[in-house]
């Protein structure tokens, strides 16, 4: 599932400059039974299964044990607090590694995230199979804020959002597309006027769609 994330272009060359490094431990791997089982029925009764403490347990630790360096251990779950751009700042600032725990199934012994977990992060409202997405989503904003990571014109990108307001429209050629002009001002290479137009599209879709991100 990973190899497409890691392969794109930004993250692959990011791998290859060692400006950070990834590492993937199969929780099946670390099963103690023949059959190799990872989940097992709930305690209590119900649909659905949960994944054992044991072989997460065995995975985490192999994790732990691949550097002396300090971890972080991060679940993904919905029932963790949203991801959010500041703490992916403070993921990129920090020289903690990240050790991402990916469940599946319908979730994680309690007692595994107790004894190994450090925080429940969350993709947002809504249920996927697994943590490996919103583990993937992590690794590529922080990655992206890794000093060196991206390229200049990439990087004017990530300004913009951190101001907190969300993005102004975009244009580009042609200048008409199916009767709709571009936005006038955009065309009168007054770049005062420009960056006022821009401060007010983006307050005022913010109020509009996200008003929760303006108090
Ligand atoms: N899952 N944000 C259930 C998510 C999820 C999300 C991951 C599905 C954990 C056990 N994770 N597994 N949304 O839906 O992070």
């Amino acid at each position: 599932m990973f190899e497409s994330v890691l392969g794109e272009s930004i993250f692959r060359r990011a791998l290859d400059q060692k400006i950070l490094s990834v590492h993937f431990h199969q929780i099946r791997d670390f099963a103690q039974d023949k059959h190799r089982t990872v989940d097992d029925s709930p305690y209590g009764g119900g649909a659905g299964m949960v994944m054992r403490c044991e072989p997460l347990y065995g995975a985490w630790k192999a994790a732990k044990a691949r550097n002396e360096s300090p971890s972080r251990t991060i679940f993904l779950s919905p029932a963790g607090k949203p991801i959010s751009q500041s703490r992916m700042k403070e993921f990129a600032a920090g020289a903690e590694r990240l050790i991402l725990i990916c469940g599946r199934y319908e979730g994680v012994d309690e007692r595994f995230i107790e004894q190994c977990v450090d925080e429940e992060l969350s993709l947002g409202d809504f249920v996927l199979s697994g943590g490996e997405i919103p583990a993937m989503a992590l690794m590529d904003s922080v990655m992206r804020l890794l000093p060196g990571a991206l390229g200049n014109a990439e990087s004017a990108i990530t300004e913009s959002f951190q101001d907190g307001l969300l993005e102004c429209p975009q244009y580009t050629r042609p200048p008409e597309f199916m009767g709709k002009a571009v936005p006038e001002v955009l065309l009168s290479g007054n770049h005062k006027e420009i960056e006022k137009w821009r401060l007010q599209q983006a307050k005022d879709r913010t109020r509009k769609r996200r008003p929760d991100l303006l108090s």
